[in-house]
């Protein structure tokens, strides 16, 4: 067989393989199948040298994605595709793509393979110029990130922060957006290694001398701060420790569901008063299940009485105590654009949500689901308004806009110049300011809510809340003009389309990742929100989903901002 094979003779020649299997008595042996397919001919290109070998991984590639059917021997030929690949620059970017389809196709392969993605990215990187140096720049950045998430998962904290440190400098030299989260990434980590540090220092003392109250108080601390595990700080509770020790820690240590009302109340008083004594890094971990403690009560003790009220005031006492410990974000930002106009944005906080509606919605879409719970980890800004006209021209010099009012939102603007926009007004404030991604719109337009808009399931109820057809006249409305949702956010059903920065693709939510999503890595076409002037109620819903080609200026399309918080 010749390794100038085409696509569709190795497609044949793999289904071919895949019907075989299907209707054999044996096991498919993929290792078997790869060898009576590609063995002669693999050594063939390494007899030949590595230009051949590099030539023979992009023909690997193309018979592992025509592989689908039979995961192993896809498995297989993504290895080989990467071993070639990796030999010589010709073969880099067959062998990146092997990794990227292994990432995409095999969960279970996923952090091996993101290893290796990592290896010949790095290599491609180094050996890059111009766009092609900043687009590589810009994927290794998230390539870095995503590897050290997962040497933060295994806890292997040194390695973690080295990535993300990695990534730190490339996302400072490329302008990414995700500087300020990478930081916040070493911040913790760096925290939890020098909490590791510091217990490890306290153990050894303690195994010096078991007799040492001190250490074996303080370590009992450590446990409950930034580590959070109070499981194993009960088990260094003996008869000579502080009785307050001795009672709280084991309530810690349970779930707090489990705890009696009076317990709710009195571990998160206790917790309170030792996290004022401890180290900032630990605060955040006593305060967090003081408040959950403080939250469970309530929940279970109803009774609008003194014992509620004093549940609320310790609430809220341990929720200042959690602000003055943690960075401080203002709730409200007001970007000067110049001559005098504004941009108003809000503070959206960290949190999850479920994504994407049901089957049972009405008029639900297929690309909405699967419904998923998807964690927007940090806190972001947003635009209170869609962004207007006046706004627009002050800062591009322009309006192009349909239907013309300074207070009304822009439109007729395509993707390209909405992301012209944003950098442009980072320019102008130093704020790193982006289209929202479309998880953080949804979560965003949401508000809390579950229902088919930011308010409830009824379509009569959108009038109150967004310009649809049944009161827009056909036209744009000055921002505003309706009520906002619990976020404070308006005409986010309505008025104009709202481009996010992702990629659309129908089936995304079945793979995306969970924690902050940023759409497809590519894609034909931009995902666009909340419905418009133009629409019907069943596409102004908070799930649904539309889209627009790159350079297309739609007559209803607009956008807001989304601002990353410091
Ligand atoms: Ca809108």
């Amino acid at each position: 067989m010749s390794i100038m094979l085409n696509k569709s003779t190795v497609a044949l020649i793999v289904v071919g393989i895949g019907i075989f299997c299907l209707s054999s008595w044996a096991m498919a042996d993929a290792a078997g199948d790869y060898e009576a397919l590609f063995g002669q001919d693999e050594k063939t290109a390494a007899a030949k040298g590595v230009f051949t070998s590099a030539e023979f991984a992009g023909t690997l590639l193309d018979a592992a994605k025509s592989a689908g059917g039979q995961k192993d021997l896809q498995a297989l030929l993504c290895e080989k595709a990467y071993e070639l690949g990796i030999k010589a620059p010709a073969g880099y970017q067959a062998a990146a793509d092997a990794m990227k389809l292994l990432i995409e196709t095999m969960p279970d392969k996923r952090i091996a393979a993101q290893e290796k993605l990592l290896k010949v990215q790095q290599l491609r990187y180094d050996r890059s110029v111009k766009d092609e140096r900043e687009k590589l720049g810009l994927e290794l950045v998230d390539l870095l990130a995503a590897c050290g998430d997962d040497k933060a998962e295994a806890r292997q904290l040194a390695e973690a922060v080295a990535l993300y440190r990695q990534a730190l400098t490339l996302a400072t030299m490329w302008k990414s957006g995700r500087t300020t989260e990478i930081m916040d990434k070493i911040k913790q980590l760096s925290a939890a290694q020098e909490a590791e540090r510091r217990i490890a220092v306290l153990k050894a003392r303690l195994e010096r001398n078991p007799k040492d109250a001190a250490a074996r108080t303080a370590l009992i601390m450590a446990y409950l701060g930034e580590p959070d595990n109070p499981a194993e700080a009960v088990k260094l509770l003996t008869a000579d420790v502080d009785e307050g020790l001795r009672t709280y820690v084991p309530l810690a240590a349970k779930k707090v569901e489990e705890l009696e009302e009076a317990a709710c109340i009195q571990l998160a008083e206790w917790l309170l008063s030792v996290s004022e004594k401890s180290a900032p890094a630990d605060k955040g971990a006593m305060l967090g299940r003081a408040k959950a403690c403080c939250e469970r009560y309530l929940e279970v003790h109803t009774a609008e009485d003194v014992g509620r009220l004093k549940g609320k005031m310790l609430l809220e006492k341990v929720e200042k105590a959690i602000e003055k410990a943690g960075p401080k974000t203002p709730k409200n930002l007001t970007l000067d654009l110049g001559k005098g106009v504004t941009m108003k944005l809000v503070l959206i906080p960290a949190g999850k949500f479920m994504m994407g509606s049901l089957p049972t919605e009405k008029d639900r879409r297929e690309d909405e689901g699967p419904q998923r719970e998807v964690t927007i980890s940090r806190p972001f800004h947003m635009g209170v308004y869609e962004v207007t006209q006046e706004q627009y021209e002050q800062i591009k010099g322009k309006n192009t806009s349909s239907i013309k009012g300074a207070k009304n939102p822009v439109d007729t603007v395509s993707w390209d110049e909405a992301v012209d926009f944003c950098k442009e007004l980072s320019r102008k404030t130093g704020k790193r300011v982006s289209l929202p991604t479309e998880a953080q719109w949804e979560y965003a337009c949401r508000a809390g809510s579950k229902t088919r808009f930011c308010f409830g399931d009824a379509d009569s109820g959108l009038g109150g809340y967004g310009w649809y057809p049944s009161n827009s006249a056909s036209k744009t409305h000055p921002v505003g003009g309706k009520k906002p949702n619990a976020f404070g956010l308006f005409d986010m059903h309505g008025n104009v389309w709202e481009l996010c920065s992702d990629w659309y693709d129908s089936g995304y939510y079945a793979n995306a990742r969970n924690v902050d999503p940023a759409g497809p890595d590519s894609g034909a076409a931009r995902v666009l929100r909340g419905g418009c002037w133009g629409g019907s109620p069943q596409i102004c819903r908070s799930a649904y989903r539309s889209r627009s080609a790159l350079d297309f200026r739609g007559y209803d399309f607009g956008f807001r901002v989304s601002v990353e918080v410091k």
